[in-house]
């Protein structure tokens, strides 16, 4: 049984791409819930009802429960029944876990503690951080616990958020959701509030196996991917096309493998596995290796790329696409950014057309240079002599083939064979 305490304000640290959806898919649940970001702009926006990123869904949302009162913003930790922690965790080191921000919200949720609050962390974290985050709230509050047997308890537990980009407002409300306490009452409490927006299974553990769960997700889908760009590499060699090897495969009832692109970007696939990795190295070398090969593929494309300009005194390579995956804006630990700026610096008097629909400038590490222009699709097209696929926008697939005729033509999604 659940301990009986309120849930009723719940102050969420941390609104980025996904602390932001939980604030207000809670409000809209009906609680009274206070964000806190350390961004004054980020803050103000979204008092204002305004998403400060592309998310499709969420600025409805938002702008109604702003509206209604049940969501402000602000930039101190305010009192609270609940908190949830939804900060970055970044490397440091040899890929280790930056826990430091997460330390950070801990210390500023501390002093505004009673007893009987839940505190959850949501941000994806490597073993023993929810525990590691109690640790820091404890032992800044002596007189608090986390014995249930004892008054002044307060419940620490893990709940990861598991959402895809572009379907966050979808997946929040119907994925399934893994909860892991540091103690079976503070899972119980955190299903509780988790119960009022989310309609899928909640799945209660303990904090570590809920930790690693997130991050086995993550490594087995980057392992398979990994697989899939190995066999792009093989295919190549020996004259086939992948993705009708890949699509022949499939066809056996046990067999599910993934596409090959141009690497695998984002903040999450290419970079939870590596947490496991720097928990434990000894026994996690399929992991690594996996990291390694998804790592090496920009690489490989970068080298075709140079290989085809060779005949060109003054080659244009339009790029197609640097987010870091289809129909989205999100350039973070995106492979095709990298291709492009490397192509850039690597191009004898070469010209690199960025061709992106969903951003209006270049990220400033390509904005600075002389030799990158952020282009339409139909002009870049036109001035060409190297089209290179790197993302499967939607606008991508509706091309007229017929204008890539004359063109050098890299495709590396397989978006157009
Ligand atoms: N990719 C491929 N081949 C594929 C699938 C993906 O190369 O067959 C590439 C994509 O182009 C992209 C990268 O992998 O560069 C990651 O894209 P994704 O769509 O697979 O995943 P993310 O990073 O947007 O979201 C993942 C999801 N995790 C899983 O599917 C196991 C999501 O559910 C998590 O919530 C999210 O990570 C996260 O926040 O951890």
């Amino acid at each position: 049984m659940s301990p009986n305490v309120p849930l009723d304000t719940v102050g969420v640290i941390g609104l980025g791409y996904i602390g932001l959806p939980t604030a207000a898919v809670l409000a809209q649940a009906g609680k009274r819930v206070i964000g806190v970001d350390v961004k004054q702009s980020s803050v103000d926006a979204i008092n204002a009802g305004e998403v400060p990123f592309v998310e499709e869904g969420l600025e409805t949302v938002l702008a109604g429960v702003v509206a209604k009162g049940k969501l402000s913003a602000q930039v101190e930790t305010p009192e609270a029944d609940a908190y949830i922690v939804s900060v970055p965790t970044p490397f440091i080191g040899d890929h280790d876990a930056d826990l430091s921000y997460i330390e950070a919200a801990a210390r500023g949720i501390a002093p505004k503690l009673k007893g009987g609050e839940l505190v959850v962390l949501e941000s994806t974290s490597p073993p023993g951080a929810t525990e590691h985050m109690a640790n820091v709230i404890l032992s800044e509050r002596s007189d608090l616990t986390s014995d249930v047997e004892r008054p002044n308890s307060v419940y620490f537990s893990h709940a990861p958020e598991r959402v895809l980009p572009g379907r966050i407002m979808i997946e929040m409300a119907e994925n399934d959701r893994i909860i892991g306490g540091t103690t079976p009452e503070a899972a119980e409490l955190n299903r509780d509030l988790y119960a009022s927006f989310c309609q899928g299974e909640l799945l209660l553990t303990d904090a570590r196996t809920a930790e690693m769960a997130k991050l086995t997700e993550n490594a087995f889908r980057d392992v398979n991917i990994a697989f899939a760009n190995e066999l792009s590499l093989i295919a190549d060699r020996q004259g086939i096309d992948v993705w009708e090897l890949i699509e022949l495969a499939n066809h056996h009832p046990r067999v599910n493998i993934l596409q090959p692109g141009p690497g695998v970007g984002g903040h999450c696939i290419a970079v939870d596995p590596w947490f496991i990795v720097s928990a434990e190295r000894e026994v996690s070398k399929l992991i690594a290796t996996a990291r390694g090969v998804n790592d090496s593929k920009p690489q490989m494309v970068i080298e075709k790329v140079l290989g085809r300009a060779n005949r060109f005194k003054d080659p244009t390579v339009a790029a197609l696409g640097i987010a870091f995956k289809a129909n989205i804006d999100d350039l973070r630990e995106s492979p095709s950014r990298n291709i492009a700026g490397a192509l850039a610096d690597q191009l004898d008097h070469g010209t690199v057309l960025v061709v992106e629909p969903n951003v209006h400038e270049l990220p400033p590490e390509l904005d600075k240079r002389s030799n990158v222009e952020l282009a339409d699709l139909d002009s870049a097209l036109e001035r060409a002599d190297i089209v290179l696929l790197l993302v499967d926008h939607d606008p991508f697939k509706e091309i007229d083939r017929e204008l890539l005729h004359e063109k050098i033509v890299i495709d590396t999604k397989g978006l157009w064979r």
